[in-house]
């Protein structure tokens, strides 16, 4: 399905050309209303997309780009639990987690709200029995703590929902998040735990990843060097997964298992037990609440006309710069401390899904797909790389996330907050000119030569793009919302390219090779099974492990 060549493509192309000249000054002096006209407003969020170089015929054409994609009857497809996941023969089906009408949600033929019911009254009876002490351990103390292990989706999504309602965590156990198969991770996390006191909750969809199998096996032996009794283990291990045949040889009985199911993709699956953590942190109320609010958001993206979708124009947004303009990257800057985890969580979302370079029936896409995605959170950022957001020869369109009211009011540094994040939008989009670089120059005393040499560092060209999108105090529902707006996004980027936005073959490779190597290590003897470079890396890991050249493990230089 090429895009390059037909004729939307070929408008969209010329169309970028027109806008080259243009710049974002010029756009709001001519127009007074672009603020309100190019802005999405509901009851909890305010979302500005003005500082977009686009005009109305800008996102026109997008939307027929999307209509010729057949964005509408792709989002239906995936609304109706068609296998969309074409290359594992799958249904899409993460909005029925979290479907809070009463309308039936079907996979082959069957209705699967009844499950979802019921593995939701699990987390509830089983987090709520944890949190009111009702739970207790082999000692039968109160769980203080809650180790999950799990890697990537079963990782990122909880970990950051865990920590943006860090406001809510009253009363409940603290949850520790264990991914690296790095020892490090989880041995300085049981450092400070008891195996008395500590649950640990087994995140993984196949539970045979090989990572958070040996976590869990590590967890599993530093519990029973306590507790001595494998009968103790149904007290403190539970298994979050779709594979009841390796949870139990892995030793933790059906009854200690949290479902699931094969068309929940793995970074699509906080809304399911592998939410089990959030609900043991901020109590299955909230994580009900985290529910509502993502459903709001899946029936205003399954219900809006393209042009008042927000996910849609967002999407379209994210394809204009990735394919349109062929740009690298987007850059996730929220201005909220409890969001401080949701770049690498978005960062799986988008890339995981649209890092992809042939459509569903295999053929090359020929324009850029899925951009890199990175961030960290304001105002860190600001003291690290928006320079070169601001004065670098790069464009990367930004997303400033920012709520109206923090959690924690402390004198006025929310305002303080809130004003670096509009004053970063406002000088990206608007910069500053060589006229007003000398005129501020000057007014300091400068004048001349050394003037003039210090006008072009002064410069800001402005025209950058950014998406402001402003919410209430941060809370549960608003989150919901967030996460599925941006699921939504990453949806409607694959249905354009035509890709399958939900495999993700790419990271087969890397592991069977992992899987091949690992044996190699072992040993004194040298590899040369290899390329020259990996024969190369394996031989002086042999030769630096347990060495002590650098002197960084003995009375090197003398400063012990
Ligand atoms: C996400 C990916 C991947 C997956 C992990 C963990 O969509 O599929 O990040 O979540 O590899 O897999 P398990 O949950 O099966 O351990």
């Amino acid at each position: 399905m090429a895009l390059k060549g037909t004729g939307i493509w070929r408008r969209l192309e010329a169309h970028r050309d027109h806008l080259a000249g243009v710049h974002l000054r010029t756009l709001f002096a001519d127009d007074p209303d672009r603020a309100r006209r190019f802005s999405h407003q509901s009851g909890w969020v305010h979302v500005d997309y003005s500082k977009h170089v686009i005009t109305d015929e800008t996102l026109a054409l997008l939307r027929e780009l999307a209509t010729a994609q057949g964005i509408e009857a792709w989002r239906d497809r995936m609304f109706a639990g068609e296998a969309i996941n074409t290359t594992e023969g799958r249904a899409v089906l993460h909005v029925a987690l979290r479907n809070r009408s009463s309308r039936p949600m079907v996979v082959d033929g069957r209705d699967v709200m009844p499950d979802v019911r019921a593995a939701l009254n699990h987390i509830r009876t089983f987090s709520e029995a944890v949190r009111s002490g009702g739970w207790t351990g082999y000692t039968d103390q109160r769980i203080t703590d809650v180790v999950n292990i799990g890697i990537g989706g079963s990782d990122l999504g909880p970990a950051m929902v865990t920590a943006a309602l860090a406001p809510y965590h009253r009363q409940g156990p603290r949850v520790h998040f264990v991914s690296n198969v790095d020892p490090t991770h989880l041995s300085r996390e049981l450092q400070r735990l008891h195996p008395a006191t500590t649950l640990f909750t087994v995140a993984s969809k196949t539970f045979t990843t090989a990572e958070t199998m040996a976590n869990a096996r590590a967890a599993r032996a530093w519990f029973l060097a306590q507790a001595r009794d494998e009968t103790h283990i149904a007290k403190h291990f539970v298994a979050l997964s779709t594979n009841e045949a390796e949870v139990r040889r892995f030793g933790i009985a059906p009854e200690q298992m949290f479902v699931f199911w094969d068309w929940v993709g793995g970074r699509y699956s906080l809304w399911s037990s592998i939410g089990l953590p959030i609900a043991l942190a901020a109590g299955y109320g909230r994580f009900e609440m985290l529910l509502d609010g993502a459903h709001e958001m899946d029936e205003h993206f399954r219900t809006a006309p393209l042009a008042d979708n927000l996910p849609v124009t967002l999407g379209l947004l994210g394809v204009w710069y990735a394919s349109v303009l062929g740009l690298e990257s987007q850059a996730v800057l929220p201005y909220d401390q409890l969001l401080a985890r949701l770049p690498a969580y978005l960062q799986q979302l988008a890339m995981d899904s649209n890092g992809k370079r042939v459509t569903r029936d295999g053929q090359p896409v020929d324009v850029g797909t899925g951009p890199l995605v990175w961030g960290e959170p304001g105002t860190n950022g600001q003291h690290a790389f928006y320079q070169l957001l601001h004065q670098g020869t790069r464009l990367v369109p930004c997303d400033f996330l920012v709520g109206a009211e923090s959690h924690y009011p402390l004198g006025d540094q929310h305002a303080l907050l809130v004003a670096n994040c509009l004053a970063q939008s406002e000088a990206l989009a608007f910069g500053r000119t060589a006229e007003e670089a000398r005129a501020e120059l000057e007014a300091q005393g400068l004048t001349g030569d050394a003037l003039e040499a210090l006008v072009p560092h002064k410069v800001f060209p402005g025209n950058r793009p950014s998406t402001t999108i402003l919410y209430e105090k941060l809370g549960p529902r608003t989150l919901g919302k967030l996460l599925a707006l941006y699921e939504h996004k990453v949806f409607v980027m694959g249905a354009v390219w035509g890709v399958n936005s939900f495999d993700q073959w790419g990271v087969e490779l890397g592991k069977q090779l992992a899987t091949r190597l690992r044996p190699e290590l072992d040993g004194p003897a040298p590899v040369t099974s290899h390329d020259s470079s990996t024969n190369a890396l394996i031989n002086e890991y042999k030769r630096l492990r347990g060495g002590s050249v650098s002197g960084d493990q003995g009375s090197g230089n003398g400063r012990r």
